[in-house]
């Protein structure tokens, strides 16, 4: 596979982000198996999941933290980064079914439920989690940070993580949650994935003297990752209330719809922003301990001034 490497941390953010984006795309085309291959749909409708859309918020934030930590290995991060993508891009399918949140728009294009049926995208789901694990499995960093990193993957996606979240969430609807309950639900939900992309960018990024994250180094990562997830699910909340289903490229307005506390319901819409810049402050003091931040940086802004 063509592995290039994005330009140096001087480069505006867009053209990183632009490389970035076209490499993990490449990438995952790669990593998934053709649309020729037995069984047919299946592997079409995966592909169809997961390649042309999205963000890809979370290899970028894979790529950020690789780079904090001065990368050895590009295609580790590109890896990484693909192994996120694939986790994430299962939670749209199944999030988006009849038994969950019933949608039937995703990145601008029908759902896959929609496109391919009920019974194949829930297959989708499963192959492509099943996927994300065998091609993090296969990467070629020292064996003990290979399994750490697939160890940080699992409890991410698990009933401790986004699962979990999602349990959290479809037991909330119609119920007045407090702020600290949405907090913990988010956190969960949309912010250990995000967690788990800081941290396999950083575990892949071959530190100078060799050694493992120190407490320190610890300790910042998740104050940054904690900031940036629930930033993310603030913004989240202000553009479901208040852009439209095309800039969105999903369906706007569900959460009022469908009676889910959110940050807009509980705070109101000028409290929930002036909460995503304190977070997005937050994020980059958080930062303060490294040097060579400004990916990581730049990425907490773009998360708190996107507009889809
Ligand atoms: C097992 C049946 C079954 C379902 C599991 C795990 C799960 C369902 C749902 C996870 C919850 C979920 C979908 C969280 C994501 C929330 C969120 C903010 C998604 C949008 O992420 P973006 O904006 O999307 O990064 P793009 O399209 O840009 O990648």
């Amino acid at each position: 596979m063509p592995i290039s490497t994005p330009s140096s941390s001087t480069s505006p953010l867009s053209v990183w982000m632009k490389q970035c984006q076209d490499q993990i795309e490449l990438a995952l085309a790669e990593f998934l198996p053709t649309q020729q291959q037995n069984p047919a749909e299946l592997h079409q409708a995966m592909r169809y999941a997961v390649l042309d859309g999205g963000k890809r918020v979370r290899p970028l934030l894979v790529y950020a933290a690789g780079e904090l930590f001065g990368v050895a290995n590009h295609a580790e991060l590109t890896r990484a980064g693909c192994a996120m993508e694939m986790i994430h891009a299962y939670s749209l399918v199944h999030d988006d079914m009849p038994c969950m949140d019933n949608d039937m728009l995703r990145r601008g294009k029908p759902t896959v439920h929609v496109k391919y049926g009920q019974a194949t995208a829930l297959l989708v789901g499963d192959a492509l989690q099943a996927q994300a694990f065998l091609i993090l499995s296969e990467g070629k960093n020292p064996p003990a940070r290979q399994l750490n990193m697939l160890q940080i993957l699992a409890q991410a996606s698990g009933s401790l993580g986004m699962c979990g979240g999602q349990a959290i969430d479809l037991a909330s609807v119609g119920l007045p949650l407090t702020r600290a309950q949405l907090e913990q639900m988010h956190q969960l939900k949309t912010g250990a994935l995000l967690r788990a992309s800081v941290f396999l960018g950083a575990l892949c990024g071959q530190k100078a003297d060799g050694l493992d994250l120190n407490n320190t180094e610890i300790a910042a990562l998740n104050r940054y990752s904690h900031a940036v997830g629930l930033a993310f699910q603030v913004v989240d909340d202000i553009l479901d209330a208040t852009a439209d289903s095309a800039a969105l490229g999903k369906t706007a307005g569900k959460d009022a719809a469908n009676n889910k506390p959110t940050y807009v319901s509980i705070l109101g819409l000028d409290a929930s922003r002036v909460l995503a810049e304190q977070l997005r402050l937050q994020a980059h003091e958080a930062l303060s301990v490294f040097s060579n931040t400004r990916r990581l940086a730049q990425l907490a802004d773009f998360i708190v001034q996107r507009s889809a």
